[in-house]
């Protein structure tokens, strides 16, 4: 099949598992296009089959803010028309459900370009919900072909916030590569991240709000008295500061590194002893997903598509949202349950090792590349045929 995709370049979920989709669709035959306003981040080496469009803006006094959904439509209709592809899919809805469309409409007098939407998170669950972007979400999902969502809970919640029937939406989760995310990775990091052999605690995110990056600090502040650890962060967002003068105001802060955005996160993840996502809200949680393969156990929030990756008791422990027990005005916030379940882990060598082979069984058996793609590709094939809508 010749296959267009389209996904925000930079670092973050959508992107990346459009990315690896894409390179293992090349890997099994398929002749990809990447049409997008950067190359995506993981998009790093020459592959037969991919190639790379930019999308062209062309910038003008008068736009404030440059027009990109319209450039990227015509980068796709351009992209289909030349390469004749069969089909494009769009990771994230807004705006690229809307261009795809407006693509589609473009080359309808030729023929009939077929668009798969995979929905992702925020474009639901956020973004999606403000009055300036509903309707045009709910619109441009119900024109899509095919339309899938990466968890059971961002289905319902499709289902629930924009009345989309149920029937329209196939859950395909997100899926890794159980090949290059496993644990033992050499070389391993250890020794330079914990210089004096203590435990690794990573969390990688965008640092959005939702993703409540204090609460990681806290628990591992809590968790530090007990066990001795380091605190790696690694990713870049809005509240990097804000973790920081929270390491600073809970007296941990010469134990937490700040990495910033990495482009191979299995290097680090293999040698953690302990991933934390106490996330608002989460569709999926790839990055929890990221760390199990890698043989992490994780401790996370019981909120969104998280309890569909994270099996409490098994692969780690899902604790409320800012399982917060104490909070005394003389005393700064602690966070409990989260750095209990981490401490309890970390304590105890058999107990890590159970979580540990849990949580790559359970990435390995549900979530490997070679488990999911074949459902995106059957789907497509559905999707092309005419059995889709
Ligand atoms: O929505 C975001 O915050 C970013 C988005 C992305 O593009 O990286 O993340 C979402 O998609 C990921 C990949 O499917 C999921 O693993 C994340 O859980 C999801 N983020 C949220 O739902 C907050």
């Amino acid at each position: 099949m010749k296959i267009g995709i389209t996904c925000y370049p930079t670092y973050g979920g959508s992107g990346a598992v459009a990315t690896e989709l894409g390179l293992l669709l090349a890997e099994r035959g398929h002749e990809v296009h990447f049409v997008s306003y950067a190359l995506p981040f993981r998009l790093n080496k020459f592959r037969e089959r991919v190639f790379f469009h930019e999308v062209e803006m062309e910038d003008y006094p008068l736009f404030e803010h440059p027009p990109y959904s319209l450039a990227l439509a015509v980068a796709l209709h351009d992209t289909a028309k030349k390469h004749e592809l069969d089909l494009v899919h769009v990771h994230y809805a807004i705006p690229h459900a809307t261009s795809a469309w407006i693509a589609q409409e473009m080359l309808a007098q030729e023929r009939d370009l077929k668009i798969l939407t995979t929905l992702h998170g925020t474009d639901i669950t956020l973004v999606g919900l403000h009055p300036s972007f509903h309707a045009i979400t709910r619109f441009s999902i119900l024109r899509s072909h095919g339309l899938t969502a990466v968890s059971e809970f961002l289905k319902r919640e499709t289902v629930r916030d924009f009345t989309v029937p149920e029937d329209r939406i196939e859950v395909i989760p997100n899926f890794i590569d159980t090949k290059v995310f496993r644990p033992g990775l050499e070389p391993c990091h250890r020794a330079t991240l914990a210089p004096d052999g203590e435990k690794i605690v990573m969390h990688i995110s965008n640092f959005r709000s939702v993703k409540r990056v204090e609460d990681v600090v806290a628990t591992f502040a809590r968790l530090n008295d007990k066990v001795p650890s380091r605190l790696v962060l690694v990713g870049d967002g809005p509240d990097r500061l804000r973790a920081l003068m929270k390491a600073e105001e809970l007296g941990v802060r010469d134990q937490v590194l700040f990495l910033g955005k990495h482009t191979s996160v299995h290097e680090l993840l293999s040698c953690a002893d302990l991933f934390l996502l106490p996330s608002e809200s989460e569709s999926f949680g790839l990055a929890a997903l990221e760390a199990m393969a890698c043989g992490t156990p994780v401790v996370a929030s019981n909120a969104g598509g998280i309890p569909e990756v994270v099996v409490d008791g098994e692969t780690g422990y899902l604790l409320d949202i800012g399982d917060i027990s104490v909070a005394r005005q003389d005393a700064p916030i602690v966070i409990d349950g989260m750095a209990d379940a981490g401490t309890r882990i970390l304590e105890d060598e058999d107990h890590w090792q159970r979580l540990s082979e849990g949580a790559r069984a359970m990435a390995v058996e549900r979530f490997s590349a070679a488990r999911v793609v074949p459902q995106y590709e059957a789907y497509y094939d559905r999707v092309v045929n005419g059995g889709g809508e």
